[in-house]
């Protein structure tokens, strides 16, 4: 039943109908090219369905628990003509995937993360095959139509390049696709009950309210509204003031502040909407901008943004209106010091505005998580009274205005070990075609009662909703309350959705629909100018940059490092003066070149935005 692995180092193999070279690049033993073509493109005569095939599977996530027939893999084996043989090891199971890739064994289709190697070693060392473009055209148009309207970067994710580098038509293994480049993580909350308090209430007909419903939290139902409505740059500042000064609680007491904020260094997602305000993302350096004042392309420590956003944040907490957390954030101390602290503090009930985790909102389950994230950590601890906003982004200064946050993922394709399909070395260009056909219905009729049985199986066995089915919060069955003849495998239809699930909890799903409808993700958003990495400037180019930016980055992070702080201590002389002298003192230790041989190349072009919407 398992497949032999053939143990070949540097391999030439003979896929199906076609005769493809590959090759290692033997000196260091990276990733197999593609030495020559052609390839014979696969024609099915006849009833498509017609050849029966048995295919190995392993995609599921606890599959160690699966049994044998489940109610999903009945119903696609009937209509697919196919005998799926599911791998029981899960595909987090590091230890089971070892022992089965040192056996020599891999399924037909393969999602492991935990193996010992990724897709291109897997090829190398004969376990899988390469997909070619063709395939994706001929058998899996939902998925090749995915990659046009993600184009460029689309085709270079998991492709096999030729011996020079350049990209070919056959990839390792099939890239998932996620949604969440079009969605962004943290979202502006406020406290409306405080704004109207100080005198910035919101017009009834902007706000839109969040039902609940479900036992935990349906009592704070309509306690939380979206609104499109974005204050102005100063009006935002004056809530801030407002919230720390004009006791917006209305205890009598000098207890309350706008928000908090951190030391610069601490450059996270969390720290993105303030940053965005003047256009700059703190949490990925490979963003480069165009700075007005040179024309140069340069990252986010010499752009005038981030220098904007310095004076901004010291003026912010000088006057008490955003905080720093008792501990504050230090650079080398793990995640949890600096998250737990800011939940803690958030809900104490005492600050106005939180960048808000959005997929926590009004989440009743995860309660270790969900119950310690605004706005139910205050319902749940401090103020069951308590109301509040959600909004797109903070405005920054001037009329043209700057604002917006990194989108979660700057393109739709993945890869790594984590994010591809694998696909067995034995599996003919007819069998592939089978589990694409599988695939392409699964994505362009999600609707279908087929489908959605597949997928989620049946109202009341599998799972209920909160409200009107397919429009409200879907909330599934654990696998212990389902009858064992009617587990589902559940991992049969690929990740290859660019919308968001149709099953979300009940305040998700109202929150993200009003997002989409109101372009959220495309209306404040930053894009980056340029983009580096290995898809943008080329694998030869991004080499070459490496190479010199090591030799000078040290010296760079000094000056980055001194300026940043000072800025941040507030002994900083002349602010425009200080600032000309800290550019003029970047160039010189190296950052001109980095600028003239890279960042201003026309070989290295302006990033593009992938169609979100
Ligand atoms: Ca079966
Ligand atoms: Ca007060």
């Amino acid at each position: 039943m398992l497949v032999r692995k053939k143990r070949l180092l540097c391999l030439l193999l003979t896929v199906s109908m076609s005769f493809l070279l590959f090759s290692c690049s033997s000196e260091d033993g990276g990733k197999p090219y593609l030495t020559t073509e052609p390839r014979t493109r696969l024609v099915i005569e006849g009833n498509p369905m017609a050849e029966f095939f048995e295919i190995t599977w392993l995609a599921g996530i606890s599959d160690d628990q699966y049994i044998d027939g489940g109610p999903d893999e009945l119903m696609l084996e009937e209509r697919y003509n196919v005998d799926f043989k599911i791998w029981k090891i899960s595909n987090y199971d590091a230890e089971g995937l070892t022992q089965m890739i040192s056996s020599g064994d891999i399924p037909d289709i393969g999602y492991i993360p935990y193996a010992p190697y990724d897709a291109p070693r897997l090829l190398q060392e004969g376990f899988t095959r390469t997909v070619p473009l063709d395939m994706y055209q001929d058998y899996f148009p939902y998925y090749y139509e995915q990659m046009q309207k993600n184009a460029p970067y689309s085709f270079l994710y998991n492709n096999m390049p030729d011996d020079e580098g350049n990209p070919t038509d056959y990839f390792y293994g099939v890239s998932f696709i996620t949604w969440n480049y079009k969605w962004y993580y943290n979202v502006p909350l406020m406290r409306l009950d405080w704004l109207e308090k100080v005198g910035y209430g919101i017009s009834e007909d902007l706000l839109f309210p969040i039902t609940l419903t479900d036992d935990k939290l349906g009592k704070f139902s309509g306690q939380l509204y979206q609104t499109n409505h974005i204050f102005g740059h100063e009006d935002m500042n004056d809530i801030f003031r407002a919230f720390t000064d004009a006791d917006p609680d209305g205890n009598g007491r000098d207890d309350t502040y706008g928000g908090v904020i951190f030391h610069p260094n601490f450059r996270s997602h969390w720290m993105d909407l303030y940053w965005g305000q003047f256009g700059v993302i703190a949490s990925d350096e490979n963003f480069l901008y165009l700075e007005p004042s040179s024309g140069d392309v340069v990252p986010y420590y010499a752009y005038s943004g981030y220098r904007s956003y310095l004076e901004w944040a010291v003026h912010m907490r000088d006057q008490g209106y955003l905080r720093t957390l008792p501990e504050g954030y230090i650079s080398n101390s793990p995640q949890g010091a600096w998250y737990d602290q800011l939940l803690e503090t958030w809900t104490t009930g005492k600050v106005g505005y939180f960048s808000a985790d959005m997929q926590y909102l009004c989440r009743p389950d995860f309660p270790e998580y969900s119950d310690r994230q605004p706005p139910q950590s205050i319902w749940l601890h401090t103020d069951e009274n308590a109301v509040f906003v959600a909004f797109p982004a903070l405005a920054g200064p001037g009329e043209s205005g700057t604002w917006g946050t990194r989108r979660y993922n700057m393109d739709a394709f993945n890869e790594g070990k984590f994010r591809t399909y694998t696909v067995g070395a034995t599996v003919s260009d007819q069998k592939l075609a089978r589990v694409f056909t599988i695939w392409n219905d699964r994505y362009t009729d999600p609707d279908s009662d087929f489908w959605r049985t597949v997928l989620y199986g049946v109202e009341g066995i599998h799972y209920r909703w909160t409200g009107e089915p397919w429009k409200s919060g879907m909330i599934r069955k654990t696998v212990e309350e389902i009858p064992e003849k009617q587990r589902m495998y559940g991992s049969f239809g690929g990740s290859f959705s660019s919308e968001i699930s149709p099953v979300l909890n009940e305040a998700m799903s109202q929150f993200y629909s009003f997002f989409i409808e109101s372009k959220w993700a495309d209306q404040y958003t930053i894009e980056p100018y340029k983009y580096i990495n290995t898809k943008t400037m080329g694998y030869e180019m991004i080499e070459d940059y490496m190479d010199l930016r090591s030799e000078v980055i040290e010296e760079i992070n000094i000056l980055v490092d001194d300026f940043r702080n000072r800025a941040w201590e507030g002994s900083l002389g002349n602010p425009e003066t200080e600032w000309n002298q800290y550019i003029e003192k970047l160039y010189d230790t190296g950052l001109k070149d980095l600028v003239n041989k890279f960042y201003n190349d026309s070989e290295f072009e302006p990033y593009v935005r992938p169609d979100i919407n």
